[in-house]
């Protein structure tokens, strides 16, 4: 299909549908989709990526690996490297799936392999290397995701569906026609709504937001940082983590002045008594009014109040991001917010009721498309253990200890191989200097990634991938309109190859090749893929191209379900069509919840007292309460080598955001190098003072690749700025077991040593040798 790589491509990433112009086999520069009202500036990370120096050139082995074979090994992230050929490397690291799956089994491969990746139906790393890892038996896997651990688990009890809440969610239209008030706990990020997984086509936020503004409606935003909206807005800003605190203080306006709406409750909810119980204070003996509420969120009572009645009094809709369930208890924020929406009756009507996400990712407010989308088949994975995603560090370092997990007792299994395709834990996971201990124990970690990030560092096998630019794909996603045929750019750089191409060599090997090929191609994957989904769009009456001239036009426009309402159906027929619940209702009481009997996440939404936050004895030691949200200047991790993130660096540092009164009490001035530290960590970042940070918070993104200064101490500090050296491993609870990487306390000081060189996009060291030349010399 892709002959000329100098012509502009079409192509697709998850910020965004854009038009790539190369030259020498580099992106040189990318033009956002005409269609794309709101282009995200990430695109502007994507020239220059594909021949970045930071790239995995050829195949490589950690030498301690070639030279003592497989074992735990603290040298990982501080070894050097041996480049091999392909046939070389393709037979010792089958050689060694094999060894793992006849001594130990196949559930000592841990496949979870979260991550991101990139665009594309079809060369999607995680279902490729499933695919794969199920073709040879199966591998220990990992549920739910970093971005909705609490949400994922709790949801399905209380209103009996997760997916829905997203995918089905009131579009953006019905918000901006009907909506008078939207509270938003956790704001509404613009720099969020520029990425959707598996790509998007347009940004309809920011004119959905201008167009409800225009017609009178009012947005609060509830957050630690003034710029969480774009435009007008009224700002409160509670102490970080007690959102749960302030919805209970204006949920005790609601019930005490008789403003809450009591036939929605008896008809559509269960359990309201026994929360009224706790919210009145009749279960504990504490009221949860404004007076309560003020003592932990800090705002004034006369202010909870006020807001409880003008939520009454309008359309409200009540939002809640996806931010506020990424901290311990993270399962109270969305449930209490479900229950306020409840209380004022609004559910299930335009322009009203509850919002996970709005400002999260660019999918809750859009339109689903109505047919299923091509899919790569995964197969059936014959072992049944798994893990949840945020548990990766526990699972190593405990082997056979037990964990709780939303009702069961389980087992951590005893994982021998990692094996990961498509992530980069030392972005997503928390505790880095845990992670790396962790990382010393299995006998191999096998990697896939374009980059030598950090995880590739911390690799034995290291595969160089191909970037999705040099490769052509299929990218459409539940909730945009079009189906897009995404152009190979640029040829494959050096030795790097598609996943799917190294899957399948090592397919051959293991004597599986015809169970994961199919007989083809990748190109005949994509025909197959696009054949089944036009089955499914003719089905319903439309004239879809065949696979030919669909690729010659670029795209193809689906019938989209615009206009929706969350649970507008249910609210219609709550008998006829009830939600996926024991009782059929939304369970603002769940008696399945209760019975799990867990401290941490009892059986209706309730206050509880974080770990990490600034009321408590903790931030006498570390006073500043850090906000380690999504960045604004790229996806996660990836492309931190690109000019925007770059432009966005301090000398080089990822920037923290503080207030000028922190700083200056400090003696902290604009563009200083500043060391963040707390007991489990510390990293280097460049000041940036700024009063739309609230007094004692500080706020440093994600993504900054991890650049230790000692490789060889996994307590190391960070001289890049990555702040999940400060983060808790600690999990939302014992339901959920998900991410916290959300806050931690800390404490900051001006750096006054030489500032360290920043390493993290370089190429490791490497010595030249053979699998055969390690062993016999020791070298
Ligand atoms: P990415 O940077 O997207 O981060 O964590 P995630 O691991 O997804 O990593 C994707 C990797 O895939 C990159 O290394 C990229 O090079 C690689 N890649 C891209 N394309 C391909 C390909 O085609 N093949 C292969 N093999 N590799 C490819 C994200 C996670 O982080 C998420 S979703 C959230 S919401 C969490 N949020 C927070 C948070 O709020 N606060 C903290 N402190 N930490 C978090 N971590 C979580």
């Amino acid at each position: 299909m892709s002959s000329e790589h100098s012509a502009p491509r079409q192509h697709m990433a998850h910020w965004g549908m854009f038009t790539a112009q190369s030259s020498d086999g580099e992106v040189t520069s990318v033009v956002p989709d005409r269609g794309d009202a709101d282009p995200s500036p990430a695109l502007g990370n994507i020239p220059g990526s594909v021949r970045h120096r930071s790239r995995v050139r050829r195949p490589a082995v950690r030498r301690g690996w070639l030279r003592d074979g497989p074992g735990a090994s603290n040298d990982r992230g501080n070894d050097s490297f041996v480049e091999l050929e392909w046939d070389e490397f393709i037979d010792l690291l089958a050689g060694e799936l094999r060894r793992v799956v006849d001594t130990h089994g196949n559930e000592a491969i841990y496949g979870g392999s979260y991550g991101w990746a990139s665009s594309g139906r079809f060369h999607h790393a995680q279902s490729q290397l499933h695919r794969f890892l199920n073709t040879i038996g199966g591998y220990t896997r990992s549920v739910n995701s970093y971005s909705l651990g609490a949400t994922g688990v709790i949801m399905p009890r209380v209103v009996g569906t997760h997916w829905k809440l997203f995918a089905r969610s009131t579009s953006w239209e019905v918000i901006a026609k009907h909506t008078e008030l939207m509270v938003c706990f956790g704001g509404v990020p613009r720099k969020n709504t520029g990425t959707n997984h598996g790509g998007t086509s347009n940004h309809p936020t920011r004119d959905a937001l201008d167009r409800f503004r225009a017609r009178g409606g009012q947005l609060v935003s509830i957050s630690p940082l003034r710029d969480d909206v774009d435009g007008a807005a009224r700002w409160l800003a509670p102490v970080p983590g007690t959102d749960v605190a302030l919805m209970l203080g204006l949920a005790y306006v609601l019930a005490s002045e008789g403003l809450h709406d009591t036939d929605f409750l008896a008809r559509y909810c269960t359990g309201y008594d026994r929360f009224e119980d706790y919210l009145l204070g009749r279960s504990d003996g504490v009221p949860k009014d404004p007076a309560w509420a003020s003592v932990i969120t800090g705002l004034p009572t006369d202010v909870i109040a006020a807001l409880a009645r003008q939520m009454a009094a309008h359309t409200t809709m009540v939002t809640v991001t996806w931010s506020l369930q990424r901290v311990r208890g993270g399962e109270q924020a969305p449930w209490m917010g479900i229950t306020l929406a409840a209380m004022l009756g609004g559910i299930g009507t335009p322009g009203a009721g509850f919002g996970h996400g709005y400002g999260s990712m660019n999918e809750p407010g859009l339109a689903p498309v109505p047919y299923p989308l091509p899919t790569f088949w995964q197969g059936v994975n014959p072992v049944q253990t798994f893990v949840p995603v945020a548990a990766v560090s526990d699972m190593l370092l405990d082997p056979g200890g037990r964990f709780e997990y939303d009702g069961r007792s389980l087992t951590y299994p005893d994982i021998k191989l990692v094996h990961w395709a498509g992530g980069n834990p030392f972005h997503h996971h928390q505790d880095i200097g845990r992670l790396r201990r962790a990382l010393a124990r299995p006998e191999t970690i096998v990697v896939h990634d374009p980059y030598w990030t950090p995880l590739a560092r911390h690799a034995d096998f290291v595969v160089p991938s191909t970037t999705s630019l040099e490769r052509d794909d299929l990218s459409c996603t539940r909730n945009d309109p079009l189906m897009v045929a995404m152009q190979q750019a640029v040829p494959r750089y050096a030795d790097a190859r598609d996943d799917y191409d190294t899957l399948s060599m090592l397919a051959a090997k293991l004597g599986v090749a015809e169970r994961f090929t199919e007989g083809r191609t990748a190109e005949q994957w994509l025909r197959h893929m696009y054949g089944q989904w036009q089955g499914f769009v003719r089905a319903a009456g439309h004239p879809v191209p065949d696979f030919d001239e669909f690729w010659r036009t670029g795209s193809y426009r689906m019938d989209t379900e615009d206009g929706l309402t969350l649970f507008e159906e249910f609210r219609a027929d709550p008998v006829g069509q009830p939600l996926r619940t024991p009782s059929g209702r939304i369970e603002i009481f769940s008696s399945d919840i209760d019975g799990f009997g867990y401290d941490d996440c009892p059986g209706h939404p309730t206050w509880l007292e974080p770990t990490e936050w600034l009321g408590g004895a903790r931030s006498a030691d570390f006073p500043l309460h850090l906000i380690a949200n999504q960045p604004k200047s790229r996806l996660h991790s990836q492309l931190d080598h690109g000019a925007v993130s770059q432009a966005s660096k301090v000398q080089g540092r990822e920037p923290i955001r503080l207030h000028p009164g922190d700083a200056e009490s400090r003696g902290i001035a604009e563009g200083d190098v500043v060391r963040v530290f707390n007991d489990r960590g510390a990293c280097l970042a460049g000041a940036v003072l700024d009063d739309a940070v609230s007094r004692g918070v500080a706020q440093l993104s994600t993504g900054a690749w991890y650049d230790p200064l000692d490789p060889a101490d996994p307590q190391s500090m960070c001289v890049h700025g990555n702040p999940n050296v400060l983060t808790s491993d600690e999990h939302t609870s014992k339901l959920a077991q998900g991410c916290t990487g959300q806050h931690a306390l800390v404490d900051i000081e001006l750096w006054t040593g030489a500032v360290p060189p920043i390493r993290a996009y370089e190429q490791p060291t490497f010595v030249v040798g053979s699998a055969g030349w390690a062993r016999s010399t020791g070298g």
